[in-house]
């Protein structure tokens, strides 16, 4: 073999290590690729306020959400770090974050992976959205696992997150604990 068939030999070698790990970094086994899961959201009171669906791509999670009888303007919307909405929506815990970061895309240190961007809602009190987000996956084997030991749930807030340190989305108006689909 010549030296520049060597050469090129190793290269792909390097970059096949290299695509590898970017893969195994992102998370997504390809069979987990196609996934769904789905949130029902309800109000604090019992009531059926919307719905939140999950789509597993092979880059991150499609996100499409409609939530009903909301205050007109923007409002927080999160991935809380537990699987339940009852006693009370304080059930759902905090911002999902698996890797310990702080909060706000606005900041330096990173983001917790269950921030999500605002939604709005419209004179008729009705938001839609689709995020997409590669901080986390519907894979159940993967670190930054939507299903992990204690499930995640979807939060819409009273106010919108500021994006800062601090979210100040006040209350909690609407809770739905995401299961598979
Ligand atoms: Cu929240």
């Amino acid at each position: 073999m010549s030296l520049i068939a060597r050469i090129g030999c190793v290269a792909v070698l390097i970059l096949a290590a290299a695509w590898t790990a970017a893969c195994a970094e992102r998370g997504v086994a390809p069979d987990a690729v196609g996934a769904r899961a789905e949130a029902a959201l309800m109000t604090a009171d019992g009531q059926p306020t919307g719905t939140v669906t999950l789509t597993q791509g092979p880059n991150g999670v499609l996100i499409a959400a409609e939530v009903r009888g909301l205050a007109p303007g923007p409002h927080g919307f999160h991935i809380h770090g537990v699987g339940a909405c009852t006693p009370d929506f304080s059930a759902a815990g905090g911002h999902y974050q698996p890797g310990g970061e702080g909060h706000g895309f606005l900041e330096d240190d990173g983001h917790h992976a269950g921030d999500l961007p605002n939604i709005h809602a419209g004179a008729d009190g009705i938001a839609r959205a689709d995020v997409f987000t590669d901080a986390v996956t519907l894979d159940p084997d993967a670190a930054h696992s939507l299903f992990d030991d204690d499930g995640s749930a979807f939060i819409v807030h009273a106010k919108p997150d500021s994006y800062g340190a601090d979210p100040a989305a006040g209350d909690r108006v609407a809770c739905g604990v995401i299961e598979r689909r």
